[in-house]
């Protein structure tokens, strides 16, 4: 009794204290000026986010003001927040916190209206020719991203030459997505913009601001509905994907109307659904595009409405929602799309079985790994997941049946995106962060051994493969303003051709994306 007190004492103190350290900052810095130099860039002069996220306190709900104060001072590990402690003293990294915590005056509407408002159509669905301008395997083309200019490259996979370089929507996040066997594909940007461009003609056909802050987007694999995952507003935006029309905006809030940030969203080919993880609610979604969702599913039904109420049961795009232990920040799904494997950021990893609707395993894993990134195969008869950890210099390898790590394999540094193919005995993985970042590891896929360390170009961060369809080469980027992709013979592991490149991300391959290879993210 006597100790409760003494701790509830203590707290009081201690969040008097920290109330009154992060109020004193204010009054003597001109916090505005400081955003506008430091901050700006990256998250907007109106804290709505770009290349970084939103600033605003609906965003960061997860995160406490001294942890904020740590991430301005010293950066963020697995993000492109810099430390600015050199940059910034302790008074005005505080008075930033108090910014970043203060509720914009209005907070802007993202709804539907104001989608529709956005929407630019260049060419109506039907207008241009259905034959490419240019000759090549359109299942073994590659769209290369360049963050460093904001642009991306159509790469031939068969002769390595570049076949057009268009401008992007600024700060492309996530992997654009194919569809229609290579006719289309689809940007997200991380400040909203959807883009749709007409492979075979060479254009953009139409855009759409689905978001002011966004994640990731999907395509149905009937190629006739996009969904848009969104940090903010707290929303799903499913889009025609003719010309993005916004059909439905799903608002994302619990049963008790709690509002959460979406981690993201992926299309579950045999189940016509996309499902979603969210941030700040406990709670997969599963939402369903066919035009007839299969009677059980529709039992789950939950579609929100603001102005019908909620449970509408004819309407389209019906969600079941699976809660969950804890939430989901990172996930992929089994090769079947019967499982959704997932963790928090600190690192609780369980894995949901779709079909019976909640979490069946805790997934024994350690450190952060990066989830979105991992790829699976076969290893001694059983099935494997492998993923990169972006904290610590080491790959976990996951039995799929026992969710237990059988091996934990030794890099050289933290790394971000894991590579390989059906028909490639090696699965890639960089050393994205620290000294050894112009590193790349190549890991025999059956003795869990690295058996070759690539430099690509030293001292230069090298990152991201994807391979050609048949899987003979594996394509690493050089992610730097005067970067590069190196192109690699993916048996012998000899460099075959270079092309430069300002800050090549990543590179997405039409086969690989589209038959949902398990060497490579979908
Ligand atoms: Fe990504 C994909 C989340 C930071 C480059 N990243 C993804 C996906 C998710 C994700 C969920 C899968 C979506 C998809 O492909 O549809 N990324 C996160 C984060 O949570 C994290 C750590 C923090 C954040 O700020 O969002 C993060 N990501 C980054 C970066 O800093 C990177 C390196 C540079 C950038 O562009 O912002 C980066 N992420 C990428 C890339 C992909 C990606 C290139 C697509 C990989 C692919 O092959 O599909």
């Amino acid at each position: 009794m006597l100790s409760s007190k003494k701790v509830s004492l203590t707290t009081i103190l201690t969040c008097i204290l920290g109330v009154t350290w992060f109020a004193q900052a204010q009054a003597a810095v001109d916090v505005q000026a400081v955003y506008k130099q430091h901050c700006s860039e990256c998250h907007s002069l109106d804290r709505l986010g770009g290349n970084g996220p939103a600033l605003l306190p609906q965003n960061l709900k997860r995160l406490r003001k001294k942890s904020a104060f740590d991430v301005i001072k010293n950066g963020r590990v697995a993000s492109q927040m810099l430390p600015f402690r050199e940059k910034i003293n302790d008074e005005e990294i505080k008075a930033l916190v108090e910014l970043i915590y203060t509720p914009l005056k209005e907070v802007p509407v993202w709804g539907m209206e104001q989608i529709k408002a956005s929407q630019i159509v260049t060419h109506k669905s039907g207008e241009l020719p259905d034959t490419p301008k240019f000759k090549a395997d359109i299942w073994n083309l590659f769209m290369v991203v360049e963050l460093g200019d904001h642009h991306a490259t159509l790469l031939n996979g068969d002769t390595f030459e570049p076949i057009h370089r268009l401008p992007t929507r600024f700060a492309l996040h996530g992997g654009p997505k194919w569809a229609e066997n290579g006719r289309y594909i689809y940007f997200a940007s991380r400040d909203g913009w959807i883009s749709k461009f007409d492979v075979f003609n060479l254009a953009y056909v139409a855009e759409i601001r689905a978001g002011i802050n966004t994640r990731n987007l999907a395509v149905s694999h009937d190629g006739r509905y996009v969904i848009v995952a969104n940090y903010l507003p707290h929303t799903l935006t499913i889009l025609d994907a003719r010309n993005l029309s916004p059909i439905k905006v799903l608002e994302v809030k619990d049963s008790e109307g709690k509002s959460s940030r979406v981690s993201a969203v992926y299309t579950a080919d045999p189940r016509n659904s996309f499902v979603a993880a969210l941030k700040d609610i406990p709670e997969i979604w599963e939402i369903n595009y066919s035009d007839d969702p299969p009677p059980g599913f529709a039992g789950w039904e939950h579609s929100y409405h603001p102005e019908a109420g909620d449970l509408v049961k004819s309407d389209p795009f019906p969600v079941r929602r699976i809660e969950l232990d804890s939430f989901l920040d990172d996930f992929l799904m089994n090769q079947e799309y019967t499982q959704v494997i997932g963790t928090s950021r600190e690192g609780k990893g369980q894995v949901v079985d779709l079909d019976v609707g909640r979490a069946l395993y805790d997934m024994d894993i350690s450190g952060m790994p990066h989830l979105s990134s991992g790829i699976t195969w076969t290893y001694q008869g059983k099935p494997v997941l492998a993923t990169p950890d972006m904290k610590h210099g080491l790959v976990s390898i996951v039995d799929m049946q026992s969710w237990k790590t059988i091996k934990k394999i030794k890099t050289k540094g933290p790394g971000f995106f894991m590579r390989s193919h059906e028909n490639s005995p090696y699965a890639w993985v960089d050393v994205f962060f620290g000294p050894n970042k112009d590193l790349m590891h190549v890991i025999d896929k059956q003795t869990l051994e690295i058996v070759k360390t690539l430099k690509p170009a030293p001292g230069k961060t090298s990152a991201h493969v994807e391979f050609t369809k048949d899987g003979k080469y594996a394509i690493v980027s050089i992610w730097d303003p005067d970067g590069a992709i190196v192109i690699y013979d993916a048996n012998t592991l000899k460099e075959v051709k270079r092309l430069p490149m300002k800050k090549p991300s990543g590179k997405y391959n039409v086969h690989n994306k589209l038959t949902r290879s398990s060497g490579t993210s979908h």
